[in-house]
């Protein structure tokens, strides 16, 4: 399914004048202030940030899982999704696969079609997580760490072959996230598995393509409540630079304990050059997959603060690829992935308005209560009315949620897929 650009556009119309008053208000009051507001609308144009394929249709927890009704069933329905995702928010160009949840049957007609709606492939995920039908080993006591060579050396070719998928389609990363660790004390040895886990990551590392980067994935606990091997930054981040240049470390924000300080985990890596990879979401627990920015935005702010000064500073660390890593329990994903798009994006554009020049003197000035406000003055700022503009200039809506509701897509995708589709995925 593909949104008529003349219906989208009467839905923008609705609200266009409305939408012009208050852009010129926001525009006129930062151009004020010294802001280069066509500057902030080509930054928030070119933020793109892809659609885990595994995230299309509902989670659900070891307690239950409420399907949504219209789900995609195929990997072609997944990328129409985020195509229409894209069509209406102008900011989710890619799409990232996991495999073997989504492998391609016809990679010449998925790359076609990708193309056509403006997408291109992220980086691509591999699973040694789950036993996968008729495996020869299994993954029940640990992948790449398994205190088995033959274990560890299925979870290796797995990783190669990830690789070998990414590559006819484009890709130019693997992100590696391992469930490898123990239940209970005195289950594994600690180094053992350390050491396991960092001779088969080489081994991937070693047939890693030139121009590929390796993102190592770090989360505290689940489905290991004991230990976890690759448990923090810190060890994701020694694991990066023992395989090497084009090895990085990515940061999903559900995986920290509580009152983890992130921002300072960002800011350390990007001074590093070894930040490759974001996935995002929001919790207030732990690895809740919630929307992003709907618990914590503040936190959210701050962190995006850390990375646009990296990003301006740290040439020496590389793009990152930018990930949504939620689960949509209770939402429509697509609406779901929308609010978490647009939060992203208001973040960001807040990040980008905090006046720099200005911190770095308060800071000098040691004047805490000034560093505090200029960080306030920013986030305070009501920035809504860049993002529609960014997204009304490329061909997007001015409301994404709003239109997406007003056009009954999701009615649409019933129609066209029944009620009792099931997407693949967690
Ligand atoms: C693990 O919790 C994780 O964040 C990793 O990125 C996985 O690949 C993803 O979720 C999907 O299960
Ligand atoms: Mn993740």
């Amino acid at each position: 399914m593909k949104i008529n650009q003349n219906q989208l556009a009467k839905v923008n119309g609705v609200i266009e004048k409305q939408h012009q008053q208050a852009y010129s208000f926001v525009a006129r009051q930062l151009q004020d202030v010294g802001v280069d507001v066509p500057h902030v609308l080509d930054c928030l144009r070119s933020f793109q940030v892809a659609i885990p394929s595994w995230a299309l249709g509902a989670g659900g927890t070891r307690f239950g899982r409420f399907s949504i009704a219209g789900e995609p069933a195929s990997l072609e329905q997944k990328i129409d999704d985020v195509g229409l995702i894209h069509q209406l928010t102008q900011t989710a160009g890619a799409i990232s696969l996991h495999i073997p949840w989504d492998i391609p049957d016809d990679y010449e007609a998925i790359k076609q079609q990708a193309a056509e709606l403006h997408l291109k492939f992220d980086a691509v995920n591999s699973n040694t997580f789950q036993d996968q039908p008729n495996a020869k080993e299994s993954y029940k006591f640990g992948s790449l760490s398994n205190v088995s060579e033959h274990v560890r050396q299925q979870a290796i070719q797995h990783n190669l072959d990830v690789i070998q998928i990414g590559n006819k389609l484009g890709s130019k990363s693997l992100t590696v996230w391992l469930a490898d660790g123990s239940c209970f004390p005195g289950q594994a040895n600690f180094q053992t598995a350390l050491q396991n886990t960092e001779d088969s990551l080489k081994q991937i590392y070693k047939q890693l393509p030139a121009d590929w980067g390796m993102l190592i994935e770090y989360k505290p606990y689940e489905p290991n409540f004991y230990s976890t091997v690759i448990q923090d930054w810190g060890t994701s981040l020694m694991l990066a630079n023992a395989c090497g240049d084009q090895a990085y470390t990515l940061v999903d924000l559900g995986h920290h304990l509580p009152n983890t300080n992130i921002e300072q985990i960002v800011s350390t890596l990007l001074l590093k050059g070894k930040l490759g990879g974001f996935h995002f979401n929001d919790s207030k627990y732990g690895d809740d997959d919630l929307t992003v920015g709907s618990v914590k935005p503040y936190a959210l702010f701050l962190i995006f603060n850390e990375l646009v000064y990296g990003m301006q500073n740290n040439k020496n660390n590389p793009d990152l690829a930018w990930m949504i890593d939620a689960s949509h329990n209770v939402k429509d994903p697509l609406e779901d992935l929308i609010q978490s798009l647009e939060a992203i994006q208001e973040a960001y554009v807040k990040a980008l308005l905090v006046d720099q020049k200005a911190l770095k003197k308060a800071q000098i000035d040691q004047d805490v209560v000034l560093c505090q406000e200029i960080l306030h003055q920013a986030y305070r700022t009501d920035v809504r009315p860049l993002l529609a503009q960014a997204r009304i200039e490329s061909g997007g809506a001015l409301r994404p949620i709003d239109a997406y509701r007003k056009l009954n897509v999701r009615n649409e995708l019933i129609k066209l897929r029944g009620k009792n589709t099931v997407a693949t995925g967690l």
